[in-house]
């Protein structure tokens, strides 16, 4: 289960990609939407100052930045980096640095 902030609401998912932003009582504020890519075995998710959503996955390892309704707007290999990531479990994003 993944749940992060989004200004005065939270945003949920399962971990295979669905997504549903919800007010903080729990009321759905739209119908539950898919990040691009299909099956990712997301497992983190924030918000970064843009308003876009950042995961983790681990199957396969990447980064990826989406917009608010779920389009991809760029990936990373994390196996690429010069100190690869893997098996990453969470993201948190400190606002004094983005
Ligand atoms: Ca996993």
């Amino acid at each position: 289960m993944l749940v992060t902030l989004q200004g005065n609401h939270l945003i949920v998912g399962g971990g295979a990609g669905n997504m549903q932003r919800l007010a903080t009582d729990g009321e759905a504020l739209g119908p539950p939407f898919a990040l691009d890519g299909g099956w990712a075995d997301t497992e983190g998710l924030s918000v970064n100052a843009q308003g876009e959503l950042v995961t983790v996955e681990d199957d396969p390892e990447r980064l990826s930045w989406f917009a608010p309704d779920g389009a991809l707007l760029r990936r990373i290999d994390t196996m690429d980096l010069s100190a690869p990531l893997t098996e990453a479990q969470g993201i948190a994003i400190d606002p004094r640095t983005c």
